[in-house]
């Protein structure tokens, strides 16, 4: 099975796939979008996924989009290393950590906000404003919840989803230059993450298409 990421280096969905693919040792071939330059709107990229938006990841039967659904594949098709606890109560907290992430935070941040934002003239400091609500929102959540599982990673001492999720957030929060000293056992399980093989390989600046700015 040969498998290709459409992917970016500074979007947060496909860097959480990046974490998982690593983190389970899947090989795949990274196919860069660049979202600033609206690729994702030419028909070839629209043909992979019909959303416009990154992830998709490609070569495993049908284009796999969205990157929860893609992380719950993953699991399911190479559950070594486990993503998910073993314990149905502690594997409904990790998906709920992560979907703070993922459902509750990211969208109401995501380009196409942004830019739809712009488009009803809602001025730059406003725009910020309203990202660092939303990131402030969840991260308080995920704070709490970090303090009561955590050992380590976000749950527990070994990754999870929900890490997969959370540090492309704390990436994506600092381009927003949200201030993390509220969130010291986000920013410690951040700091972790940084010296783990697979989260390294997944972070902006290992990307074929990273540009720093
Ligand atoms: N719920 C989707 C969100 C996908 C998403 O919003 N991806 C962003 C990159 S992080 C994107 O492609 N944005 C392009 C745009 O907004 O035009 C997922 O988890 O895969």
């Amino acid at each position: 099975m040969s498998l290709t990421l459409y992917t970016s280096a500074k979007a947060a969905a496909p860097y959480r796939v990046r974490i998982a693919l690593n983190l389970k040792g899947v090989d795949y071939e990274p196919a860069p979008i660049n979202l600033v330059a609206s690729e994702q709107h030419k028909a070839a990229y629209r043909a992979v996924n019909a959303q416009k938006l990154l992830p998709t990841l490609e070569g495993a039967g049908d284009p796999m989009t969205q990157s929860l659904a893609i992380l719950e594949w993953l699991e399911e098709t190479h559950p070594d290393p486990a993503l998910l606890p073993r314990d149905p109560r502690d594997r409904a907290t990790v998906r709920a950590m992560a979907e703070i992430v993922a459902c509750d935070i990211h969208p109401l941040n995501n380009l196409r906000v942004q830019r739809a934002l712009e488009a009803m003239d809602v001025p730059e400091k406003a725009r910020l404003t309203w990202s660092k609500r939303w990131i402030a929102d969840g991260f308080q959540a995920l704070e709490l919840m970090v303090a009561k599982h955590g050992a380590g990673w976000t749950f527990g001492d070994q990754p999870t989803m929900a890490d997969c999720c959370l540090i492309p957030q704390v990436a994506n929060s600092q381009r927003f230059k949200v201030d993390l000293s509220p969130y010291p056992h986000i920013v410690a399980v951040w700091e972790a993450s940084k010296g783990h093989p697979a989260f390294h390989a997944a972070a902006y600046e290992q990307q074929p298409d990273f540009v720093a700015s």
